[in-house]
């Protein structure tokens, strides 16, 4: 869900080359949010090579496309050549015009040109639209338009959207309503879109207009005024009232300020069903409403940005890391968006293959670092519904041991990015041996999600920082999903597949809660701050969040920390006990909680300097007379706690880190992925 800019300069000079370089540079300062690819879509002259050879029905010019895969400089660079090669006129003067431009996180369909935006209607380009964000109920969509007659170029969503405009243009056209205005158009496209959506449309149509809208996903208008000095938003008038009489103007949308800001302060921050339309220099805003055939005109002011850059690109944050571990609410959503249905678990990537991994011998994971963590947590889970044996693999102990991996086995690879080293080449390794090949990945067009034979994608959004956060919660509600999708023809596991299936949708109100533990975890952070060493104890489904948040604490705060099997206590670590190691368990209530509960008892008998993670309310039985410290936390059914667990340990590694001076979001040697051996 990357990024969006346009530029629309009105009734002020400007070369197309410049306009040009004003888009290339919006999509610049986007491209920290993360794309897999970009492009871009201007004017066209009249008469154009492009108009010639068919003999455009318009009046207008034709806008021009340019789409790449990869880094926004290689589209620049495609850019300058393809114009080169049709000659178009870099220094032309524009008085005005519309430019478009996006960075694409592919959700639908692999990163390729072809799926780039802008996506058009088809012929001509009369309608183009870049868009952030999914479209729901785009197959249906889809279905409606291929029986009307339109033909499909991309896999993406997006595609919908500009095809729909055409629809509804040219029916409004054929019942004789020739002066159909563009935000007519747009709201009756906007009334049949499901998701989340940051929208700019531009249609020749419409030559010089652009129109904006969003559900969901953020867009922020800017206008600068070249005529008028006064300060827009000091004056508390409506934006419609201030960009009135001709004025020269230049308006901007981007996803966020940061693109904004080297051109003015001013700015709005468009609202939910807020259809913004820019048209002779002139910014109306209306209001969509599902219930009214027509939408109402609303006024709003500009707002004067105060912030550096810096500041903008992490919100309310001060680091990716943290950022992306308040996020989870959010990334949890978007994971299960459209695969939760009426008491089952959809998962359109696997259904086809889920007959062949329930007969197969043994599901093995294959993963590196938080991956594999999050694949341990999901283990027990997927053991419970499936029946089948499942195997855990570090990707490259599997390698050099070259472990036996048999056709009836279903290995599973589990990446972030897709592109870690070790576990592609395990994959490899396990192709080659005939394993049926199942992916799970943040990142669509990836070397996993495209040499798996199957699989599910995350959808988590761009994950920026190196550690990991959201994407292992994202994970491990994804392999619980699969595990719920395998055991589904088990009528003794049926109660409980449905009890899970109906809680999952509570999860991130859960989440949230635990969030607000922010400040308990930045005080534990201060009084673990000059350690030299933590120990994290779990068990059962929590073993996993040990290894974790030991992970965390390890790769950000540069602490030495160990997540520990607690049923190994005994066999070692309970001779490092003192009074000074900190050490956290890890004791909500599942079925190991008695097992738990006498572990606590056995480091307390060693004066252990204890801190328990415990469910609400368990707090006074479990560490009776304050001797330990205490992180309680909401309770969920079993397999969903660890998702719960490792929000405390997160915050807490990055509090440590913060406090211990060193790089939260580009951690001493590490890379955010792994893509050497
Ligand atoms: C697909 C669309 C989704 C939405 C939904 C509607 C894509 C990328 N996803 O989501 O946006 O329209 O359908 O029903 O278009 N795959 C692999 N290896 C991996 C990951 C995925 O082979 O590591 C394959 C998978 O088997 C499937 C495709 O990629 O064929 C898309 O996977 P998904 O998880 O995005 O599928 P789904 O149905 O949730
Ligand atoms: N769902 C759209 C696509 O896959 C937009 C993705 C984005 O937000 O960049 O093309
Ligand atoms: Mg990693």
């Amino acid at each position: 869900m990357c990024g969006i800019f346009a530029y629309l300069n009105y009734n002020v000079g400007k070369e197309r080359r410049y306009i040009m370089e004003v888009l290339f540079n919006g999509l610049r300062r986007l491209e920290y949010r993360g794309y897999d690819s970009s492009g871009i879509a201007i004017d066209a002259d009249l008469g154009s090579s492009a108009e010639e050879e068919g003999g455009t029905p318009y009046t207008s010019p034709l806008p021009l496309i340019f789409r790449r895969e990869g880094k926004i400089e290689s589209l620049v660079g495609a850019v300058y050549s393809e114009v080169d090669a049709i000659e178009l006129d870099l220094e032309k003067l524009f008085m005005v015009h519309a430019g478009i431009a996006h960075t694409r996180w592919a959700t639908h369909g692999v990163p390729s040109p072809r799926n780039s935006h802008p996506q058009s209607s088809g012929l001509w380009n009369e309608f183009l639209v870049v868009h952030n964000g999914i479209i729901t109920n785009y197959e249906v969509l889809k279905e409606t338009l291929i029986r009307h007659g339109f033909t499909f170029e991309s896999d993406t969503d997006t595609e919908v959207i500009p095809k729909l405009a055409k629809f509804v243009f040219d029916q409004a056209r054929e019942v004789g309503d020739q002066v159909v205005t563009f935000s007519q158009v747009v709201i009756e496209v906007i009334r049949q879109l499901e998701g989340a959506y940051a929208l700019i449309f531009k249609s020749p149509h419409y030559p010089n207009e652009l129109i904006a809208c969003r559900r969901g996903s953020t867009l922020i208008l800017g206008v600068k005024s070249l005529t008028d000095t006064k300060n827009y938003a000091k004056s508390f008038g409506d934006v419609q009232s201030l960009t009135t009489d001709c004025q020269a103007t230049e308006l901007f949308f981007s996803s966020d300020l940061c693109a904004i800001v080297e051109h003015t302060k001013n700015y709005l921050a468009i609202e939910d069903n807020e259809v913004v339309h820019l048209k002779d220099g002139v910014v109306s805003v209306l209001k969509f409403d599902y219930n009214k055939e027509k939408p109402a005109s609303v006024q709003r002011a500009l707002s004067v940005l105060e912030m550096e850059v810096e500041q903008i690109k992490k919100g309310n944050y001060d680091h990716f890391m943290q950022k992306e571990i308040h996020e989870q609410p959010h990334s949890l959503t978007t994971t299960m968006r459209g695969r939760l249905k009426d008491k089952s678990v959809v998962l359109g990537g696997l259904k086809d293959h889920l007959k062949t991994i329930r007969h197969s011998r043994r599901i093995i994971f294959v993963g590196c670092g938080t991956s594999y963590n999050a694949a341990l947590a999901a283990r027990p889970f997927l053991e419970l519904l499936s029946g089948i044996p499942v195997a855990m693999e570090l990707a490259s102990d599997l390698l050099d041991r070259e472990g036996p991996i048999y056709r009836e086995d279903t290995a599973v690879f589990v990446s972030q990015s897709g592109e870690t080293a070790d576990t592609l080449l395990a994959l490899e390794y396990a192709l080659s041996n005939g394993a049926l090949c199942v992916g799970i990945t943040n990142t669509v067009g990836s070397t996993l999600a495209r040499k798996t034979h199957c699989g599910v994608h995350i959808n988590a959004g761009c994950e920026i920082g190196v550690a990991s956060t959201k994407a292992y919660t994202s994970q491990i509600v994804v392999i619980t999903m699969m595990a719920l999708a395998i055991g589904a023809d088990k009528l003794s596991t049926q109660s409980r597949r449905e009890s899970i299936i109906n809680t999952l949708p509570d999860l991130p109100d859960k989440v949230r809660e635990v969030l607000k533990m922010d400040d308990q975890m930045k005080d534990l952070a201060k009084s673990l701050m000059e350690m030299q060493s933590l120990l994290i104890f779990g068990r059962g489904y929590n073993y996993a969040t040990a290894l974790e948040g030991a992970l965390k604490v390890k790769e950000v705060a540069l602490m030495h920390s160990e997540g520990m099997l607690a049923g190994e206590m005994k066999h070692g670590p309970l001779a490092l006990v003192d009074e000074i190691l900190p050490i956290i368990v890890i004791a909500t209530r599942d079925a190991c909680f008695s097992q738990q509960k006498s572990v606590i008892q056995q480091l307390r008998a060693r004066k252990g300097r204890l801190i328990v993670m415990c469910s609400k309310g368990d707090a006074a039985s479990i560490c009776s007379g304050g001797s330990c410290r205490i992180i309680e936390v909401p309770l969920v059914p079993d397999c969903l706690q660890p998702v719960i667990n490792i929000i405390p340990l997160q915050l807490l590694a990055y509090h440590l880190t913060v406090l211990r001076g060193y790089d939260v979001d580009q951690p001493r040697n590490l890379a955010k992925s792994v893509t050497t051996q």
